[in-house]
């Protein structure tokens, strides 16, 4: 695989060559279906540069995780053929990286491209748990003329059977309540519930997960007062530190992380907090893998 022009933390390319990297990091910089704010096609740029000023040392994790080795491949390409072209791409990226034994890491980008990451570990986990952060459902079956919409993610990733776990969400049409109400692949935690007792519904998502697990972070499920560089944003979100606890416990659980990605950063000019909440986010979750390798 072609490594990208920047790397991921700004890692020296002895930390960043593809042989023996710990983590793939793939970027997607595609905003193609957006319906409110565009601008998601920077996102990933966006977080490999607040990445390169990061401190290397995982206070909470204490260790340096990019030791581990980081590699960043060149972007997926936009393709005006339409949605599918591109997750087919994401797909045949994730299924090298997991090949190769690496955890795959997907930057976005609009949301769709979760998409052609689930289809490759689909291939490979038959038992695949995928935990949606997010503040939006995304269950339509279609939007906009095409099921690859980014409003359709949730949506994809319950028809390649993979089970759906949601966290955070607190906007969703008549049609998905409907959907959620008659499905029995899909356990959603409201942004509500978490706000009344984190603590048990944290409890609640870690024992609803099972085999592998796939973790998608669309920023927007974090609080627009700190994350206001999403394309939909929604009142009432994640604080850093609930996110944290709850992913925390996630990682660190019983289960298999194969994977993991954060979508839809949208940059503000001249507003550099979100980009950088994204790439220590990414960071973090990189040693949480670590670290759990390192309790075995
Ligand atoms: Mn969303």
């Amino acid at each position: 695989m072609k490594p990208y022009s920047v790397s991921f933390g700004g890692i020296p390319d002895k930390y960043s060559a593809w042989k023996n990297s710990a983590f793939a990091v793939v970027p997607f910089p595609i905003d193609l279906t957006t319906t409110y704010v565009s601008g998601a096609r920077n996102g990933p740029r966006a977080i490999i540069e607040a990445s390169s000023h990061m401190e290397l040392f995982d206070e909470e994790n204490k260790i340096e995780t990019y030791r581990a080795g980081i590699f960043t491949s060149t972007e997926i390409p936009l393709m005006t053929t339409g949605p599918l072209s591109m997750l087919k791409e994401v797909e045949r990226r994730f299924r090298a990286v997991i090949k190769a034994g690496k955890i795959p890491v997907l930057l976005g980008g609009e949301h769709s491209g979760t998409c052609g990451a689930v289809a490759a570990l689909k291939k490979k986990y038959d038992d695949l748990t995928v935990v949606q952060f997010d503040a939006h459902a995304d269950l339509r079956d279609k939007y906009l003329g095409t099921p690859w919409n980014h409003a359709c993610v949730g949506r994809r990733i319950v028809d390649s059977g993979a089970k759906l776990v949601q966290v955070g969400i607190r906007s969703m049409s008549e049609e998905e309540d409907r959907f959620l109400r008659k499905s029995e692949g899909v356990k959603t935690f409201y942004a509500s519930e978490l706000r009344e007792n984190l603590g048990d519904v944290t409890k609640g998502i870690v024992s609803n997960l099972t085999g592998n697990v796939y973790i998608t972070m669309d920023l927007d499920v974090f609080d627009p007062g700190i994350m206001p560089a999403v394309g939909t944003p929604e009142p009432g979100g994640l604080g850093w530190f609930e996110a944290i606890d709850i992913l925390r416990d996630v990682m660190l659980s019983g289960s298999n992380i194969v994977g993991f990605d954060i979508m839809e950063l949208a940059p503000i000019p001249g507003i550099v907090a979100p980009d950088f909440l994204a790439a220590k986010l990414c960071y973090r979750m990189m040693g949480w893998v670590l670290a759990k390798r390192e309790e075995k």
